[in-house]
C-alpha cells in the first residue's frame, strides 16, 4: 500500500535527526523538490526520456532520465517496471542528477609533473594520457610480467576495464565489495546451504511474518526495494525483531529491539538455537529431510543457555526466549536477515555461518516469507579472443584463507609492500570507481603501498582522495552520458535493464569502454574491442536474448518468465543442496578438515580500555559512501556527520549539544577533522556512532572538504577473519578530545 509506505518513510527519516532533513527526504523518496521547481518552470516544454540503471549505488534500479529540448537532465525517475524499485528511486536515486551537474568534476586527463620543485597535475589530452599509460603497461609487462598490474575497482567501470585487464594477461584484480563488505556472509551461507546470497538479497521480506535484523540497518541502508518491502511487511503485521546495540530506524519500527553488548552476536545465535532445540521448537520435518549435523549441534547449544548469553550480551534470558519462541511461530515465514556489510570483529563468517545455521533450524531457506530461490539471465559473451593464461593473480594471494572466493583488495596491499621479496611482485595499480583511501582500512598501509608502485592511474568522475596520488587521472563520464553493460540480477523473476547515455559527456571526459579500447589498441589488443561503440555490444547481446536495442530504448527494462522451477520448495520435495553432502551443514565437516570450528563458537573480542568507547559507523540514508557527499542536491540534505553520545558520556565529559571534537584512537590516530556532538540515548553509553562517508581532505570537493569526519581516519586496527580474508573493522577503539590538537600542536 502506497500510503503507508510513505508514512514509513516519514516516521523512519523523522527519527533520523529533526525534521529540516526530513520533510525535504520524505519529498525526495518519490520526487525532488529542487527539480520539481525546475520541471514546473519547463512545463510548457517537452521532456524526452531516456532509459538507464542507477550507478549512485549498487541496488542499480532502473530508472528513467528526463531532459528538455535544450538537452538539460530534468529529473531522474524510478521505471514502474523494475522490481528494484517498483517505479521510485530513494533520495539518494533522485539525487543523481547532482552526479552530472556537479561543477567540481573532473575535467579532462590529468598528468603528474613538477614545476618549480612542486608536484602537481598539468592537463593533458587524451592521446597523451592514454599513450603514458600503455607505455606503462608494457614496461610492467616487460619487466615483471602482466600480472604486476593490478587492477582495483568498484561499480560499471569495472567489468569494462576488467575485460582489458584479462585481454592483457592479468588477473589480479580485486574490489572492496569483498572483504570490506560481503565476503564472511557469502563464505558463511555457502558453507551452510550450498549458496551465497549474492545481490539483491533473495530474502522473501514481503511476504515473511517476521524478520530479524542484526545489525543491518535497512531504512538507514536504502537499499530499495528491500526497504519497500520491509514496509510491506510491517503493514501485514509482520514482527520486527531488531538486534542492534544502536537504535536504528529499523530498531524504532520494531516490536523488538535488543541493543546487544557489540561483539557479542554470536553468543545470541548460539542461545537462540539452544532455546529452539532445548523447547522442542526447531522445524523437525525440514531439518530431518533436509540437514546433516543435527546432534552435533544439538550437543554443541546445550550449554549455551539464555542466562549464559545474558552475562555476554547483556540481553535479559527472557527477551532471549521471547524472540526466539516469535521466530518459531513464524517459521518457516521468517528471516534472520544474513546482512551485507558483515566485516565486524574478525569471525565474521562464523557468525554469518550461525545466522545461516539459525535458518536452516527454522527452514526458511526455500520457503515462503524465508528465502527464495532466485533466477537471473545469464548475458550471452559478445566475441573475442580467448585470453591468455595469467601466470599468477588473486588466487594467488592471500592463500592462507581458503575460503577467499575473490580477489582481497587488502592482499594487493600486502603485496605491492612485499613487491621487493615476493614472488607476486606488484608494480602498478589501476583504480577505478573506488576511493580507496576512504575504503580500506588502515590508511597509512594503503599510502605506503602507493608510495612504493611505480605507476598509479585512476579512473573517476570526482576528484576524490585517490586521484591526489594518481601518476594519471582519468576523467570518466557519469552513468547519464554512457553505455554500460546489460544489468542482470538475480531476482523473483529475472530482468534486464539498459544504461542508454541521456546526453553527451560534459566537459572532456569518457567512458570506461571507450578508455578500455583505447588502451586495448595501444596495446595491440584491438581484436578483443572488436566495435566501435559499446551500444554494438549491447545490441549484438540484446538480439541474442530475444529482444533489441530499440526496444529496449523504449521499455528500459524487460522481465522474463522463470525457468528454473517454482520459487519456494514444494511439500516434501527432494532437494539436493549444492555442499558436500547434499544437504543443509549444521555441522561442516569440510571446516573440521580445515581445522576451523565445524560449528561457530563464541570468543570474547577486546573491550574499549578506560576512557575509550566502540567507533561504530554506518550508512546515512541521503548518502552512498563517500561518492555523494559532495553531490549538490544531496550536499543539500546532509551535509556534514555527527557523533552520536549517549548522555551518560555526555555528562561524564561534560559534552555540549553541537560542540566540536576530536577523536584519537587507541594508535594514538587523531581525526583529520572535528565533528559535532549529538546526545542520544539511542547509542550505547559504551560505543559512539558515525555516518561513513563523510571528512573529506580533498581540497577541489568545494562542498564537502572539512565537512564532518571520516570513519576511516580511526580504523588503524582490524582483525583478519581466517576463514576469507575479510577486514573486521569494528575492533577500534576512540577517547573524545575537547581542544583542538591540530592547533596544541602548531604551537
Ligand atoms: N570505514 C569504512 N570503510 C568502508 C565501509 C564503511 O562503512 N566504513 N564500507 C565498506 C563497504 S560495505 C563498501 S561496499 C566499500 C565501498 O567502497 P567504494 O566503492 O570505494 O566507496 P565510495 O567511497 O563510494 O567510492 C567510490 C568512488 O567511485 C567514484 N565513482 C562514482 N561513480 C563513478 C563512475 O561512474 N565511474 C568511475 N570511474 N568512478 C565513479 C567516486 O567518485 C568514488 O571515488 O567501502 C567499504 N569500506
Ligand atoms: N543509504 C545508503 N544505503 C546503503 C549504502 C550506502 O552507502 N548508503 N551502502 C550499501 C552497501 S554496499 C552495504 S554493504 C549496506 C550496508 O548496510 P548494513 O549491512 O545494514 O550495514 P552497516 O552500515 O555496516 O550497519 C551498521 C549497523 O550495524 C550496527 N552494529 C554495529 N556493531 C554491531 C554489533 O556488534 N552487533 C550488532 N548486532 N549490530 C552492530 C550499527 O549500529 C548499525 O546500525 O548498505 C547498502 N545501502
Ligand atoms: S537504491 Fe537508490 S541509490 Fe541505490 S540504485 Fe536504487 S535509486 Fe540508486
Ligand atoms: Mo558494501
Amino acid at each position: 500500500m502506497v500510503t503507508s509506505r510513505r508514512k514509513f518513510i516519514k516516521i523512519s527519516a523523522l527519527g533520523l535527526g529533526g525534521l529540516a532533513t526530513t520533510s525535504a527526504a520524505l519529498n525526495m523518496f518519490e520526487s525532488n523538490p529542487i527539480l520539481d521547481k525546475a520541471v514546473k518552470e519547463t512545463v510548457a516544454k517537452r521532456l524526452s526520456r531516456s532509459a538507464t540503471y542507477c550507478e549512485v549505488c549498487f541496488w542499480k534500479c532502473a530508472a528513467w532520465i528526463y531532459k528538455d529540448e535544450h538537452n538539460d537532465i530534468k529529473k531522474i525517475i524510478g521505471n514502474e517496471q523494475d522490481s528494484h524499485c517498483n517505479g521510485r528511486l530513494c533520495p539518494r536515486g533522485t539525487g543523481g542528477i547532482g552526479m552530472y551537474s556537479d561543477e567540481d568534476r573532473l575535467k579532462t586527463p590529468l598528468i603528474r609533473t613538477t614545476i618549480n620543485g612542486e608536484e602537481t597535475y598539468r592537463e593533458a589530452s587524451w592521446d597523451e594520457a592514454l599513450n603514458l599509460i600503455a607505455s606503462k603497461f608494457k614496461d610492467i609487462k616487460a619487466n615483471y610480467g602482466s600480472e604486476a598490474f593490478a587492477l582495483l575497482k568498484h561499480g560499471s567501470p569495472g567489468s569494462h576495464l576488467e575485460h582489458l585487464f584479462k585481454a592483457y594477461g592479468s588477473d589480479t584484480i580485486a574490489e572492496p565489495a569483498y572483504a570490506q563488505c560481503r565476503g564472511p556472509r557469502e563464505t558463511g551461507f555457502g558453507l551452510t546451504f550450498g549458496s551465497w546470497i549474492g545481490s539483491p538479497e533473495p530474502t522473501d521480506i514481503r511476504d515473511t511474518k517476521c524478520l530479524v535484523l542484526i545489525g543491518s540497518h535497512l531504512g538507514e541502508n536504502m537499499h530499495n526495494s528491500q526497504v519497500q518491502e520491509m514496509s510491506d511487511a510491517i503493514d501485514n503485521d509482520a514482527t520486527l525483531i531488531t538486534v542492534d546495540p544502536r537504535y536504528s530506524t529499523a530498531a524504532s519500527k520494531s516490536k523488538h529491539w535488543l541493543p546487544i553488548k557489540p561483539a557479542t552476536d554470536i553468543a545470541l545465535l548460539l542461545s537462540w538455537m539452544h532455546v529452539l532445540i532445548e523447547e522442542d521448537l526447531y522445524n523437525k520435518n525440514y531439518v530431518e529431510k533436509y540437514a546433516t549435523g543435527f546432534e552435533e549441534l544439538k550437543k554443541h547449544v546445550k550449554p549455551y543457555t539464555p542466562e549464559w548469553a545474558y552475562g555476554i550480551t547483556t540481553i535479559k534470558p527472557e527477551d532471549i526466549r521471547k524472540t526466539a519462541r516469535i521466530m518459531a511461530a513464524a517459521a518457516p515465514s521468517v528471516i534472520i536477515h544474513p546482512g551485507r556489510h558483515v566485516v565486524w570483529y574478525g569471525d565474521d563468517s562464523q557468525r554469518s555461518r550461525a545466522v545461516a545455521i539459525l535458518n536452516g533450524l527454522l527452514g526458511s531457506w526455500g520457503n515462503r516469507g524465508g528465502f527464495y530461490f532466485k533466477e537471473k539471465i545469464s548475458i550471452p559473451k559478445y566475441p573475442h579472443p580467448h585470453y591468455p593464461e595469467p601466470k599468477w593473480g588473486w588466487h594467488d594471494l592471500g592463500t592462507q584463507y581458503p575460503y577467499a572466493e575473490m580477489g582481497l583488495t587488502t592482499a594487493i596491499v600486502d603485496a605491492t609492500l612485499q613487491a621487493d621479496k615476493s614472488k607476486y611482485p606488484i608494480k602498478a595499480w589501476m583504480v577505478a570507481g573506488t576511493n580507496l583511501i576512504n575504503t580500506l582500512p588502515q590508511r597509512e598501509k594503503t599510502i605506503e603501498a602507493i608510495n612504493k608502485l611505480d605507476f598509479l592511474v585512476v579512473v573517476d568522475t570526482m576528484p576524490m582522495e585517490i586521484t591526489g596520488y594518481a601518476d594519471v587521472v582519468l576523467p570518466e563520464c557519469t552513468y547519464l552520458e554512457r553505455y554500460d553493460g546489460i544489468r542482470s540480477a538475480p531476482n523473483r523473476t529475472p530482468s534486464i535493464a539498459v544504461r542508454i547515455p541521456a546526453v553527451k559527456p560534459k566537459y572532456n571526459s569518457k567512458p570506461a569502454w571507450w578508455i578500455s579500447k583505447q588502451i586495448a589498441e595501444r596495446l595491440g589488443l584491438g581484436a578483443y574491442f572488436n566495435y566501435d561503440d559499446f551500444e554494438e555490444v549491447i545490441a549484438w547481446q540484446l538480439n541474442k536474448l530475444g529482444t533489441s536495442l530499440e526496444e529496449m530504448k523504449k521499455i528500459g527494462v524487460k522481465n522474463f518468465p522463470r525457468q528454473s522451477g517454482p520459487l519456494y520448495l514444494e511439500v516434501e520435495q527432494d532437494y539436493e543442496f549444492n555442499t558436500p553432502s547434499g544437504k543443509i551443514e549444521l555441522y561442516s565437516k569440510e571446516l573440521a578438515n580445515y581445522g576451523f570450528d565445524p560449528i561457530p563458537v563464541y570468543v570474547p573480542h577486546p573491550e574499549p580500555p578506560q576512557g575509550f568507547y566502540r567507533l561504530n559507523y554506518g550508512r546515512s540514508p541521503m548518502h552512498t559512501f563517500s561518492r555523494t557527499i559532495n553531490n549538490p542536491y544531496l550536499n543539500n540534505l546532509k551535509s556534514e556527520n555527527t557523533l552520536w553520545v549517549n548522555p551518560k558520556v555526555a555528562r561524564i565529559l561534560n559534552l555540549k549539544k553541537d560542540q566540536e571534537v576530536w577523536l584519537k584512537n587507541q594508535d594514538d590516530i587523531i581525526s583529520t577533522f572535528s565533528i559535532k556532538v549529538r546526545i542520544t540515548e539511542r547509542i550505547r553509553w559504551d560505543s559512539v556512532y558515525m555516518y561513513h562517508g563523510f571528512g573529506h581532505n580533498n581540497k577541489k570537493l568545494s562542498r564537502a572538504f572539512g565537512k564532518g569526519m571520516s570513519d576511516t581516519d580511526l580504523i588503524s586496527s582490524t582483525v583478519i577473519d581466517p576463514l576469507m580474508g575479510g577486514t573486521g573493522l569494528r575492533g577500534n577503539f576512540v577517547s573524545i578530545l575537547k581542544e583542538n590538537p591540530h592547533k596544541t600542536k602548531e604551537i
